[in-house]
């Protein structure tokens, strides 16, 4: 049995659903704000995820949808100074909260004394105000996001920094995500992985997750498994994380 000494996070579609009423808006306001009809309509959004990283991801929209609009990354990026700017605006307003377990879960692991991180794709100014609103941000030792790495998720980078910064090996450590890029990117590195499925990713392949669940559950708002083992469980708890550890 591998010993846990850190969990790691994923933020957006983990911690909270972000993308659909906090993202997408934010995309949409910098849009209207440019005098540009850009639509981000909540399907069209969501077949965009397919590219993690907001300024990734305006690229590949324009790719698909103004294949013949010349816009240079240095306008793309200022375009993403902006949404970031709409997205803080969006999280002070308090109306994305945390998902379901999540705050329990992370108090118990830092009771316990277990180290904790985040690995994400967004920009850090946008994690910030996020963690700051709902969490103690100095539970997390490292909090790894955007541009710190060449290459965002799916591939490794981000969960191999994360796990170089805490000098640990895999073996030691937990991931929660919510995405398929996700989970590649945490397996990509060797980690074990708990997918929390969203709205946004509930068809996507977790065949590599270790439990797939549809969110992390409460005492008495039980978890629904859709894969893998819950030892009896009926929402994450520290019991089961450590059970999970055991696996090979
Ligand atoms: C999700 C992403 C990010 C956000 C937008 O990150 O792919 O790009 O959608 O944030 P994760 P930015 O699930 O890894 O937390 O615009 O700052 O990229
Ligand atoms: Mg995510």
């Amino acid at each position: 049995m591998s010993e846990l000494k850190a969990i790691i996070f994923d933020v957006d579609g983990t911690l909270a659903d972000t993308e659909k009423e906090g993202h997408r808006v934010a995309f949409n306001r910098t849009f209207t704000e440019a005098g540009l009809e850009w639509n981000w309509t909540t399907e069209i959004y969501g077949d965009l995820l397919s590219v993690s990283g907001g300024k990734e991801r305006i690229r590949h929209y324009l790719t698909l949808y103004h294949p013949h609009l010349k816009i240079t990354d240095q306008e793309i990026a200022q375009f993403h100074l902006k949404k970031t700017e709409h997205y803080q605006a969006i999280l002070a307003e308090g109306t994305i909260q945390l998902r379901i377990g999540v705050d329990r879960l992370i108090k118990s692991a830092k009771n316990q004394g277990i180290r904790l991180a985040i690995a994400t794709t967004s920009a850090i100014p946008n994690v910030i105000p996020l963690l700051n609103k709902h969490l103690d941000i100095d539970c997390f030792e490292i909090i790894a996001g955007g541009d710190i790495v060449p290459h965002k998720k799916p591939a490794p980078d981000i969960y191999q920094y994360v796990l170089k910064y805490l000098n640990l090996s895999p073996e030691n450590c937990l991931v929660f995500e919510d995405s398929c890029h996700g989970l590649t990117a945490s397996v990509g590195a060797g980690l074990k992985t708990v997918i929390t499925f969203n709205q946004y990713t509930q068809n996507q392949d977790f065949s590599e997750a270790l439990l797939v669940l549809n969110h992390l559950g409460e005492p008495d708002n039980p978890f629904t498994v859709i894969k893998g083992n819950n030892y009896g469980e009926t929402y994450m708890n520290l019991n089961l994380v450590h059970a999970l550890m055991s696996e090979n």
